[in-house]
């Protein structure tokens, strides 16, 4: 039987779990860790570091977690799972690393959630923020766990954290000083019960808030309490937030009320949904530090793009491969492909599918028809994307990925694009969507 008594049980062992360990054995914590995986990926690693931190490794439902003094679940494991809730329910304090290090930090917190756009958006308000002078550190679901970064930034003036509703489900005092809700689409289904449900988790990002960022087309994205400053971004000429797109002018515009600060041609991210997400940043900035924004704008205009979204990889006999490998929900793809509307001289082909976690992927049908040549599908849940837009677009189904790429590289001509934009997760048949998008690469490229 597990020791678990008295300890603090980090559960989970991905990047996550083990950046907790590391915090909770710097306060002189007793602490040990469960994973349900036989090899958790930090297995090494703690054996090395942390002797005394014992690994128990199965079935979090065959522990005992209920006089455990404290749990830090993991962003991948649901707090839901049976074993959890029962030590929830006898009172034991439930936490993520997020939790942790709200606890911990003095300095404002700028936090963004969203099922689309965090990491482009945390990544120009960091270049931003930078340019105006400021130490910043940009953390969280990016990919840098927020306590490793707390252990390493040296005096930060100003964090600015990407937060997913599994990390905010775990986070109870954040209390940003400001929090951003981009938009709410479908993601995640196989561990929410209801979108409804999903946007509660992405609601909990304006809890004790002084300033609610938020993008007036999408009423999910709105704070559903009110009682603090509500900053909403987006809207159209009739009826809009202070910054927003004037899709009416050629290039669109992002305004500043009736001023045009950025056109879209000033800017290397292309797409509507990305000159939305710069509308989101310049609301956050304008808050952070007043007309002084407009002394990022270079920054922002400057800003070449996050590998794997959207990213250009190359013209090869006139054909050009775009690599979307972050597509890894219906809206982002969707998005992806509404942003190459114009800029297509011959046809557009997608490759889409991995594992599509419980996702409806109807809405993709609309999004393709008439701008879609052909789909190629791949992985596990290729047959429900098969289905869903089957009757608006040519749909060929292989296997894997590189055979997609094969395929498409003997049909497409000069003038005709491919994009990559799974609108999957990519568990089913690679480690994680930057693997994904590095195969892509080396597969158009071979
Ligand atoms: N897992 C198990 N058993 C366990 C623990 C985890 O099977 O006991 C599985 C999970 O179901 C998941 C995987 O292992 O499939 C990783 O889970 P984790 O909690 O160990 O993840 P970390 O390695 O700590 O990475 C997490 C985020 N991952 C998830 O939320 C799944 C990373 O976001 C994030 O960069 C990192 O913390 C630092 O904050 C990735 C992600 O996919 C990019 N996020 C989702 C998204 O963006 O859609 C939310
Ligand atoms: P996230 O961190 O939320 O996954 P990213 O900034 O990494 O978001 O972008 C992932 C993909 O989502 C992009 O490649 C693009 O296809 C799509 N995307 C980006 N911004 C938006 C947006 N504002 N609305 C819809 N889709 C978007």
């Amino acid at each position: 039987m597990a020791k678990l008594k008295n300890k603090h049980v980090v559960i989970g062992l991905g990047k996550t779990g083990l950046s907790c360990v590391r915090f909770l054995k710097r306060l002189g914590c007793d602490v040990a860790v469960i994973d349900t995986r036989s090899e958790p990926p930090g297995k090494e690693e703690l054996a090395q570091d942390f002797a005394d931190v014992k690994l128990h490794c199965g079935d979090l439902n065959q522990f005992d977690l209920t006089k455990a003094s404290e749990l830090v679940v993991s962003p991948g494991i649901a707090i839901q799972t049976p074993a959890i809730a029962k030590a929830i329910a006898a009172g034991v304090p439930c936490s993520g690393d997020v939790e942790l290090f709200a606890k911990s930090v003095d300095a404002p917190v700028i936090a963004v959630t969203g099922s689309n756009g965090k990491s482009t958006v945390v990544s120009i308000i960091g270049k931003a923020l930078e340019a105006l002078g400021y130490n910043v550190c940009v953390a969280g679901n990016i990919g840098l766990p927020v306590l490793d970064a707390l252990s390493s930034a040296i005096d930060v003036d100003v964090w600015v954290l990407e937060l997913s509703s599994f990390q905010l489900e775990t986070t109870h005092s954040l209390r940003a000083k400001i929090a951003v809700n981009l938009n709410v689409t479908e993601d995640h289904m196989d561990r929410y019960g209801s979108l409804d449900e999903y946007a509660m988790a992405k609601q909990r990002i304006f809890e004790g808030c002084d300033a609610a960022v938020y993008w007036l087309d999408d009423h999910r994205s709105k704070p559903v309490q009110g009682g603090r400053t509500q900053l909403p971004f987006g809207g159209d000429e009739s009826a809009h937030g202070r910054f927003y797109v004037n899709t009416d002018r050629q290039p669109n515009q992002v305004m500043d009320g009736s001023r045009s600060v950025l056109s879209a041609d000033d800017l290397h991210i292309r797409g509507a949904h990305n000159l939305l997400n710069v509308a989101a940043c310049l609301t956050v900035l304008a808050e952070f530090c007043g007309g002084r924004y407009v002394d990022a704008l270079d920054a922002i205009k400057a800003f070449p793009g996050l590998p794997h979204r959207c990213q250009w990889v190359a013209d090869i006999n006139g054909v050009a491969w775009i690599n979307d490998s972050k597509g890894t929900n219906v809206g982002s793809t969707v998005a992806a492909v509404k942003g190459l509307d114009g800029s297509v001289n011959g046809n557009l082909y997608l490759i889409a599918g991995g594992e599509g976690k419980g996702a409806d992927f109807s809405p993709l049908a609309d999004a393709l028809k008439d701008k879609v040549a052909e789909v190629v599908v791949f992985g596990r849940d290729a047959q429900q994307i098969q289905r869903a837009v089957s009757g608006v677009v040519a749909v060929e189904m292989v296997e894997t990925m590189p055979q997609a790429v094969e395929l498409l590289k003997s049909k497409a001509k000069a003038g005709d694009v491919v994009l990559f934009s799974p609108a999957c997760a990519s568990f089913d048949q690679f480690k994680n969507y930057e693997d994904r998008g590095y195969q892509f690469i080396a597969a158009v490229r071979g």
